[in-house]
């Protein structure tokens, strides 16, 4: 009888395998843990229970005083967290302006054309403009000054033809890039320092 239980355990053990290792890891700390946290805790609760015994009748108002003074405190990352944002974007502003301009003809919805822009700010200079023509018209493109004089003149694009690019440079100031052969076809176009 006894090798026969022997042997069922063997099996049972075999068999759990892994089942019974968790077992056995479980059962030595929960004999341990309560062993060592009794006498840990009841030591740890009585130390402060006394001292607090002991000072309360000397200043029982200066404790709570002294507990709300940490609310302040937030306050002060808060302040600092602004700051670095503020300084950051100040920076690197002059470096986005671009020296790049699509220029884009098309059928306005309503009828007639119209003319759109990539961007409407350019960085003074050397500037790449690129003209399409998406429009089931011809249309043909050319920058002004403020005085009216032309930096760029682009030829007639027919309807969906072959995108055309031109280089033109640009000092600050304010120009107009229209289309010469319908009135209304024309953008506004800033080129700023950069
Ligand atoms: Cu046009």
């Amino acid at each position: 009888m006894r090798r026969a239980l022997t042997a069922l355990l063997l099996v049972a053990v075999a068999a759990a395998g892994a089942g019974t290792a968790a077992l056995a890891r479980k059962a030595p700390p929960h004999h341990r843990h309560p062993a060592k946290h009794k006498p840990a805790g009841h030591k740890h609760h009585r130390k402060p229970a006394h001292k607090p015994t002991v000072t309360t009748p000397a200043g029982v108002t200066t404790n709570p005083s002294t507990t709300t003074t940490p609310a302040p405190v937030p306050t002060t990352p808060a302040d600092t967290t602004p700051a670095p944002d503020t300084t950051t974007p100040a920076a690197p502003a002059p470096a986005q302006l671009s020296h790049a301009l699509g220029v884009t003809a098309s059928d306005a919805p309503g009828g007639g054309f119209v003319l759109s822009l990539s961007r409407t700010v350019l960085g003074s200079g050397a500037e790449t403009v690129n003209f399409v023509n998406r429009s089931q018209d011809g249309h043909d493109l050319r920058i002004d000054d403020a005085g009216g004089i032309a930096q760029q003149t682009w030829d007639e694009l027919a309807s969906l033809a072959t995108p055309v690019t031109e280089s033109v440079t640009l000092a600050p100031g304010t120009y107009r890039i229209y289309c010469t052969l319908h009135l209304g076809m024309e953008k506004q176009l800033t080129v700023q320092a950069g």
